[in-house]
């Protein structure tokens, strides 16, 4: 309860902040993407992670003013990247399942529109806890989300209860492998598997594949063996401020 009218307040008080963590191409070795976390810096407590106020936010409905908030900082920052004419991959966005109702799509439109960011520069990713609640509308929202331009990441795959059938109902375009299966790379069999199966699988699909905290050469060796096109983890970079995450690219031409 007290996360809660903290949270609030956090809200009103400009304590969020986003950070950036790269995604980087297996081929080309190159920044070519950003997933955008929040960030709690709260008077006291100093950073606070996601992983304990996020759980609270979806409790309480709360995550869908987060959300709100989240889309908009995204869409400040990438139109304030295009006014400083710096060139910046296209930046995800984590969307709670609560966010997806009918008003959705017209809610980041606007949004879009706001700051005049084109389609291209935005990505959505949201769980499979999305897909087993399987509604129609659920495909419906995610149909118009793809008609405006924006392309949809499915995250922590694996990790749900989604069956495999319901995967090519849903129009996405990339799959993110959970860090849990990536860990064991390239030592543990069952997780060898398990990525083999998954990269398999979603080339078939012909989606994209990233393969989520990673943080040895060994794994990434392993997931260019696979076929696995962009990484995300700790080897190249922790989530970091968007002034970082310039600075990193400037470096990278
Ligand atoms: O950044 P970190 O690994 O601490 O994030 C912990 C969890 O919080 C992750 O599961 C991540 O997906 C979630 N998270 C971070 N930022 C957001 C956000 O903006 N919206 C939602 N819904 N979840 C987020
Ligand atoms: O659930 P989601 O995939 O959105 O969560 C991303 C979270 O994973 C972020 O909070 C981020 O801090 C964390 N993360 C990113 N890369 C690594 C990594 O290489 N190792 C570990 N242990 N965590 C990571
Ligand atoms: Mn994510
Ligand atoms: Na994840």
């Amino acid at each position: 309860l007290r996360i809660e009218s903290e949270l609030r307040q956090a809200l009103a008080n400009k304590e969020l902040l986003l950070y950036y963590q790269p995604k980087v191409s297996l081929r080309s070795g190159r920044v070519v993407g950003a997933e955008a976390l929040l960030r709690w810096r709260h008077p006291v407590r100093g950073l606070v992670s996601p992983g304990v106020f996020i759980p609270v936010a979806e409790e309480t409905g709360l995550i869908l003013d987060l959300g709100n908030w989240v889309l908009e900082e995204a869409c400040r920052q990438i139109a304030a990247w295009r006014d400083a004419n710096l060139m910046m991959p296209p930046i995800a966005v984590n969307l709670s399942a609560r966010q997806f109702d009918n008003q959705l799509p017209q809610r980041v439109a606007d949004v879009m529109a706001r700051h005049q960011v084109p389609p291209e520069q935005l990505m959505l990713e949201m769980t499979e806890s999305l897909l087993v609640r399987g509604a129609d509308n659920v495909i419906a929202i995610m149909n118009k989300l793809v008609a405006m331009g924006l392309s949809l990441a499915l995250d922590d795959f694996g990790t749900g209860y989604s069956s495999l059938a319901y995967l090519k109902k849903f129009p996405i375009s990339t799959l993110k492998i959970d860090r849990a299966f990536v860990i064991g790379l390239p030592f543990e069999e069952n997780d060898c598997a398990i990525a083999r199966a998954i990269v398999t699988m979603a080339k078939q699909l012909r989606q994209e594949i990233v393969a989520e905290g990673v943080e040895t050469i060994e794994q990434m060796s392993f997931l260019r063996e696979l076929g696995c096109d962009q990484l995300q983890g700790y080897l190249f970079s922790q989530p970091i401020p968007a002034a970082d995450f310039e600075r990193m690219l400037g470096e990278g031409k």
